[in-house]
């Protein structure tokens, strides 16, 4: 038997991707930007077995669900046929996020994967392969390959779509878990009725891409303020355009709120921080290294809150051929 061991962390988009140009192969209509985390790590297992007639994907203690699962043996699936290899395989993962964290995503999950399914049936495991097959899984995954801050391209088909490192100044991403149900929508499913049916949709991607521009400008400025500035427009704007959705997604709630009329009090009371929110209720506020704790303790009454920095990219383990 062979098997191999990844680990990866979530990211947070600091430029969103919010749509798709190709479902097949998860080609975004354009680049985005983000943080990798130090915090709240996935690690996932991939163990061949050529004696198994289906995969099995085994999540904490329990055996997934089938649509978790399903979505796992359709990335086995894609790794044989470029492997040229049959085995099936037990897939184990296990996520540090607690549940209702907000950031139990698919980033982490796929890029683990990716790793641990490359190393176990002998595909290439440099970071660029990596990115380019775990964007397959969850497109923001292909990010979390990257250590620190990542910069998506959207490419124009499967082997230029892929994540690589880009140089910012020292930064921290507080957390705030606030008190909210998590999404009724799913990305996906947010992604493709927006494109779908948001009046601002055209608008979206030509802001996203000049938005895209300007965020790397100013990261190689090592420009703090504007990459903050940036950010939080660029969050807000995706939010616009899944609210003009129909029927209208709307993902943040009135605790997300909250957070985000601190943030803005905190800048006019001169401490700098910017705020940005995915596809949920839970806000990710950036702040320079200095400013980190302050920041926390402020926001600490709205939600549960969580320092981060910048983490690592996939680590791959391969174990000895047994
Ligand atoms: C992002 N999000 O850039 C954006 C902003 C959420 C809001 O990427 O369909 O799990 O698997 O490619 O990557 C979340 O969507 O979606 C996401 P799929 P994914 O981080």
């Amino acid at each position: 038997m062979t098997a191999a061991t990844a680990h990866a962390h979530p990211n947070i988009a600091l430029v969103k991707y919010w749509g798709k140009r190709d479902e097949q192969l998860m080609l975004p209509q354009t680049g985005s930007l983000s943080m990798t985390l130090d915090i709240l790590p996935t690690t996932t297992t991939v163990e061949l077995d050529p004696d198994a007639a289906a995969d099995e994907f085994v999540l904490g203690d329990t055996a997934a669900g089938p649509a978790a699962t399903g979505r796992v043996v359709r990335f086995l699936d894609l790794v044989r046929e470029r492997a040229g290899r049959p085995e099936r395989a037990v897939v184990r993962s296990v996520n540090t996020a607690p549940t209702g964290a907000g950031m139990a995503s698919s980033a982490a999950g796929f890029a683990a994967l990716a790793g641990a399914a490359s190393a176990a049936y002998g595909l290439p495991t440099d970071a660029r392969s990596l990115s380019v097959l775990a964007r397959r899984g969850s497109g923001s995954a292909a990010r979390s390959v990257i250590p620190g801050l990542a910069v998506w391209h959207a490419g124009h088909d499967d082997s230029s779509s892929f994540a690589e490192p880009v140089d910012a100044p020292p930064m921290r991403l507080v957390a705030v878990s606030v008190d909210a149900p998590e999404k009724a929508v799913s990305s996906r499913e947010g992604m493709r009725r927006t494109a779908l049916t948001s009046p601002f949709h055209t608008a979206w991607t030509a802001s996203a891409s000049r938005d895209l521009e300007a965020m790397l400008d100013a990261c190689r400025d090592g420009d703090f303020s504007r990459i903050g500035r940036i950010a939080e427009t660029n969050a807000l704007r995706m939010h616009a355009v899944t609210q003009a959705a129909d029927p209208p997604i709307r993902y943040l709630r009135p605790s997300s709120i909250a957070v985000l009329d601190e943030v803005q009090s905190m800048r006019r009371a001169g401490l700098e921080a910017y705020a940005t929110a995915d596809a949920g209720p839970h806000v990710f506020v950036l702040a320079r290294p200095a400013d980190a704790d302050a920041v926390a303790r402020a926001l600490a009454p709205l939600g549960e809150v969580r320092v981060a920095g910048p983490g690592p990219g996939v680590r791959v383990e391969r174990h000895d051929e047994r």
